[in-house]
């Protein structure tokens, strides 16, 4: 049971029997996830202070300029969960291709893969705005004691067996699920401890606030465009709110906290949309669902997808559950009335 104010290890500690697999194994992992969290977040905290933040010059494989925390993040994640023998292989949105992790596990033993957005909204470090980690836990699929495969990253977001995110804002949490609901933590960064802060978090069923990026409006499909004028019509309880932060994992987490929707829609300029389906999209959608909201494409629930490739794009539409069903409608008959 959780006890506000419990620090995250005691949290670990007493829930890893709701775990469904071996205990341990599990615990150490979002223990160095926590403690790659920290390390991070000391970075993102003082990136104003030296010359850490620009581009690094090079570009990522979705072809955008590569920040330099953004390399750093990658690279302490990585080094975090390949030296604590959980994991036997890492995707991530700043690798081309998975990562077999044998550094200690030469003999393929462990059971997990982490695939990871290391620092998602990194376009928002220079400008001083929240950014967030993003995180996806499976059991491997093809056969223990021999290298992890792309089978092992391609399963569907059904497959998860935790997912989180850390978002380094105004304070810095860390926001998991195992199964068996949402848990906030707040890290006190005088002691650096996470505490329990928000425990069994849940999404509004309802909610005034809907979040995209307006800026594409006109090459949205007409069933979004439909959705976003009936956000803005006077009736009921509308016209909502639009807020949008340009981070995934702070515009997430609001909503979560507040009520609201979500959307990263395709478009004539991005025909799947923007974001990953594997380390971005099932991640979040399984918080969601967890935290009793809603996550599609759209059309169908984001974590029945059949992954084809490590970094796939689907549209997104995530939050709470009345206005996803909403947006699904306007998606399904974009020629109904508004
Ligand atoms: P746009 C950040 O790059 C990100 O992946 C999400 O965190 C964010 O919601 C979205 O892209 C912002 O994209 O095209 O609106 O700037």
């Amino acid at each position: 049971m959780a006890r506000k104010n419990q620090t995250l290890g005691e949290f670990i500690i007493e829930n890893q029997s709701s775990f469904k697999y071996t205990s341990g194994e599990l615990s150490r992992l979002i223990n160095s996830i926590r403690l790659a969290a920290k390390v991070v977040n000391h970075e993102v905290n003082k990136a104003g202070l030296v010359d850490i933040i620009g581009a690094a010059g090079e570009t990522n494989v979705q072809g955008e300029d590569q920040q330099k925390l953004d390399v750093y993040a990658n690279d302490k994640f990585i080094q975090t969960l390949t030296n604590r023998n959980i994991v036997c292989g890492i995707a991530s949105e700043e690798e081309d291709d998975f990562i077999i992790v044998n550094s200690q596990d030469e003999n393929h033993q462990n059971k997990y893969v982490v695939l990871m957005d290391p620092l998602d909204g990194s376009s928002n470090i220079d400008v001083n705005v929240s950014v967030g980690t993003i995180f996806s836990v499976y059991r491997r699929i093809t056969p223990v004691g021999t290298p992890v495969q792309i089978e092992d990253f391609l399963q569907k977001g059904n497959e998860q067996v935790a997912a989180g995110y850390v978002v380094y804002g105004t304070s810095t949490m860390l926001v998991y699920t195992t199964g068996d609901g949402v848990n906030g933590f707040t890290l006190n960064p005088a002691i650096g401890t996470f505490y329990l802060s928000h425990p069994n978090m849940q999404f509004p069923e309802d909610g005034k606030i809907y979040s995209v990026n307006e800026g594409n409006y006109i090459h949205f499909p007409q069933g979004v465009k439909n959705y976003i004028k009936y956000c803005q019509e006077e009736e009921g309880d509308r016209p909502y709110t639009s807020r949008y932060i340009g981070s995934l994992v702070s515009d997430f987490h609001r909503n979560m906290i507040k009520g609201g929707i979500y959307m990263y829609p395709k478009s004539s300029k991005n025909s799947n949309g923007k974001l990953r389906l594997l380390y971005e999209c099932n991640p979040m959608a399984f918080l969601a669902e967890q935290a009793n909201g809603k996550a599609s494409d759209g059309f169908m629930r984001v974590m029945d997808i059949e992954p084809t490739e490590l970094h796939q794009r689907v549209p997104f539409f995530c939050g709470s559950k009345n206005m996803v069903e909403k947006a699904e409608e306007f998606m399904t008959f974009p020629s109904s009335e508004k």
